[in-house]
């Protein structure tokens, strides 16, 4: 086992910019020589999770699954970035779980931006569809978010941009 894996767990609502820093997270592990490798819950829902929905227990096993992968590839020296909603705080402490019993870094890293925020970005217009009723058990809306209670880091807007987010967090791993 290398020692600088890891798993770096963006959590937060749609739209609030998990993404964008995780992809800076990945660019700057990159660019300073480390293994690094985003593990992006939208894109991952198209092939590994393609299987899965948004009631409870599908939110749970997607969870679930990229938390074992994260783990698998942290055990194999890469830091991975996952990024994904995961809306219930039992969920992401099993994911931490997991990685305390194999001895791996876990960074739980909350990208706390307002709804009122991210339904003012809304890049995929999911929130005005959400809010008309067309799309139904959209998080934050009419489906739960519940505010991680020991988060390693928290980001709000108004701590920078992505790329600034991302730098903290190359701060923190490297402390
Ligand atoms: C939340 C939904 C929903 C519902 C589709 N609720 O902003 P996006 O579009 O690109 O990211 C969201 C993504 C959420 O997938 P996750 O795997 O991260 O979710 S979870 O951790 O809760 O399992 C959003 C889109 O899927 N999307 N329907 N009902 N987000």
């Amino acid at each position: 086992r290398q020692a600088e894996g890891a798993t770096v767990w963006l959590t937060g609502l749609s739209g609030s910019g998990k993404s964008a820093v995780g992809v800076e997270l990945e660019r700057k592990l990159i660019a300073t020589g480390r293994a690094a490798y985003l593990l992006d819950g939208d894109n991952l829902r198209h092939g590994l999770n393609a299987d899965l929905g948004f009631t409870a227990a599908d939110r749970s096993e997607n969870v679930r699954r990229v938390g074992e992968v994260a783990r698998l590839f942290a055990d194999a020296g890469v830091v991975a970035i996952a990024s994904l909603i995961s809306p219930y705080g039992a969920d992401r402490d099993r994911v931490r779980a997991v990685h305390d019993a194999a001895g791996l870094p876990f960074v739980e890293v909350f990208v706390d931006t307002p709804i009122d925020v991210c339904e003012e970005r809304d890049p995929k217009g999911l929130y005005a569809k959400a809010r008309a009723g067309s799309l139904t058990g959209f998080t934050g809306i009419d489906d739960p978010y519940q505010v991680p209670s020991a988060p390693e880091l928290v980001f709000r807007p108004g701590d920078g941009d992505p790329a600034a987010m991302a730098e903290a967090i190359l701060g923190f791993l490297e402390s």
